[in-house]
């Protein structure tokens, strides 16, 4: 039986704002950080109802807004394994946030008992965490009172990165089984991300210190707190890591201020031929730069990470006699840069799919091992549990044993920031390569990416891995006749699953590439600003803009 009267007199206490219609994206819930104190209740009991329909595994709920502006908060549930809530429960989780009131409320939560046949007499177990954010204490009140309402188990995680909650899930759900994947500590996902890193880096040089963008956020108390288990293996060097000053967040600074701008944050110089990276405020994006000899910043994204680490796994695969058994595989969206796509696709398996980690995930999870990463700097390595086998137990070699501690230095829940970084640097350290050598594999087609604020986001309808338009009705043709003017062209218009906005995405060849100078281009892509990609891109949002109703006199005066 449910606590009916709990739940509702608690519920009582967490009103629903009438005005705001909420909506479970592929980030889980996520807008102003004040407006959330109903939707944190709810999602307590809606992660305990989760965990009585799994036979009362432990779910987990990130309480964070990621990359997104300091007044913004989300929220999200983790399924037993470390990954995202399973996509059919996210309408249940936007029917619950959306019930006017507590009655409204327990009305849904008896349907989608009925509904998914959940056993009420289960034992609910959840763990959460959440960011810096100043909205955050507020919020897991809330989120603790739906918990103890509905009379769940609970552990605080405290104040930790979204890819700590998710190494806590998959812990504490395979703990002592034969799947275990480490402590169920924070401890426990330092020492084995350090322990295996520290092998990897065993016999090479000492790779430079590397800095640490932390975007002001909570990453910083990782990156801290990694020092101590590096010792000085390697060194880190933490910059923006004020979790004091109000509005330091995210501001001009970390993953998502370097992909969008395609520029250093202004808080940061580096030194010709130093090398750096940004998290985002949780910690689960990274991005890479360097300045060349002439101080020039030049970025390596996702799609650069991608390719580096799935050109090393292969290689490895490879020397270790495997490669007959183990098939690597490398997942992108459409925001994948085309010349990484170009590049990876006559070496491996390349898929596409729609944007949002699940996708991805569910993707890589079909290879022996996948790759992915968002062009955006979000992305893991997934190795299957009979690839994993096979490994542990083939003939001992070298390159097998640095599989191994590859294994170990990721983060297989989801995308992990500073495990990324530490993956990225054991390669380039076993490969001796510096950034120049990492970002001539390929050189990326210059590209934009394009907001733009339209009536309703929801008249955009897409397919084929969101790249081409079905509806509005005509907008593709208009999309295609565009981007043909342009040589090497590619665009595409989608609704964002996290902003109220439509994304116009678009890049180009330059001419030189054009005229098959490969080399001279992308020294002009460093130099120029008149990109073709970025004209193209504009003119898609202009286009766009008109077609969907965008008021006239309030037009952005960059689109075209
Ligand atoms: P939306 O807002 O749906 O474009 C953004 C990112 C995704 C993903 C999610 C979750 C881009 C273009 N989109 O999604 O890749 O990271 O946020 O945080 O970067
Ligand atoms: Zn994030």
């Amino acid at each position: 039986m449910l606590p009916v009267k709990e739940i509702q007199e608690l519920s009582d206490l967490h009103p629903k704002p009438s005005a705001i219609k909420f909506q479970y994206g592929t980030a889980g819930f996520r807008t102003l950080g004040k407006t959330l104190d109903s939707v944190l209740f709810r999602v307590g009991v809606l992660a305990a109802l989760r965990s009585k329909k799994l036979d009362g595994k432990t779910i987990g709920v990130m309480v964070t807004a990621s990359h997104n502006p300091e007044p913004d908060n989300g929220v999200k549930l983790v399924d037993p394994r470390g990954e995202m809530l399973e996509s059919s429960w996210e309408e249940y989780a936007t029917a619950l946030a959306n019930a006017p009131d507590s009655i409204a409320f327990l009305a849904v939560v008896d349907e989608l008992v009925k509904a998914t046949k959940i056993d009420l007499s289960m034992p609910a177990r959840v763990v959460y965490a959440r960011d810096t954010r100043p909205t955050g204490p507020q919020l897991v009140s809330a989120l603790k009172d739906g918990l103890e309402a509905i009379k769940a188990e609970y552990r605080d995680a405290g104040v930790t990165t979204t890819p700590v909650l998710h190494y806590l899930v998959r812990t504490i759900n395979t703990k002592g089984t034969k799947d275990s994947y480490g402590e169920d500590t924070e401890e426990g996902y330092l020492t084995k991300i350090s322990d295996a890193f520290k092998k990897l880096l065993a016999g090479k040089p000492t790779p430079p210190p590397l800095l640490i963008d932390c975007a002001n956020g909570v990453g910083a108390l990782m990156a801290e707190r990694f020092k101590a288990y590096l010792g000085d293996v390697f060194n880190i060097n933490v910059v923006n890591a004020d979790l004091h000053t109000s509005g330091a967040l995210n501001n001009s600074c970390g993953a998502d201020f370097v992909k969008v701008n395609q520029k250093l944050p202004p808080s940061i110089t580096l030194q010709p031929g130093q090398r750096a990276c940004s998290l985002d405020g949780d910690a689960d994006r990274l991005m890479y730069y360097y300045a060349d000899e002439r101080g020039q910043f030049h970025m390596l994204d996702g799609d650069k990470i991608t390719t580096l680490v799935a050109s090393y796994i292969v290689e490895l695969v490879k020397a270790s006699g495997l490669d007959e058994q183990i098939k690597v595989g490398v997942i992108q969206t459409a925001y994948a840069n085309g010349s990484s796509t170009k590049y990876l696709s006559g070496r491996l398996p390349v898929k596409c799919v729609p944007t949002g980690v699940k996708h991805l995930h569910h993707a890589a999870e079909q290879y022996d091992i996948g790759v992915y990463f968002e062009a955006n700097g979000h992305g893991t390595v997934l190795f299957s549990p009979a690839a994993q086998e096979l490994i542990s137990s083939h003939k001992p070699s070298p390159a097998l044993t640095n599989l191994k501690n590859i294994i170990d230095v990721i983060n297989q829940t989801v995308g992990d920031a500073l495990s990324d970084a530490f993956l990225v640097e054991a390669v380039l350290a076993h490969k001796s390569f510096s950034g120049v050598e990492w970002d001539s594999m390929y050189c990326d087609l210059p590209n934009r990416l394009v907001k733009v604020v339209v009536g309703d986001r929801n008249a955009f309808k897409t397919e084929d891995a969101e790249r081409r338009l079905v509806s509005p009705p005509g907008l593709q043709g208009k999309v295609d006749e565009l981007v043909r003017k342009y040589e090497g062209g590619r665009s595409f218009v989608r609704p964002s699953g996290t902003e109220d906005v439509v994304r116009v995405y678009a890049e180009a060849a330059t001419r030189a590439e054009a005229d098959g100078d490969a080399a001279s281009s992308c020294l002009k892509i460093t130099r120029l600003w008149c990109f073709s990609g970025l004209e193209l891109a504009f003119r898609v949002a202009g286009l766009v803009y008109d077609e969907a109703g965008g008021d006239a006199s309030q037009r952005p005066k960059e689109f075209l």
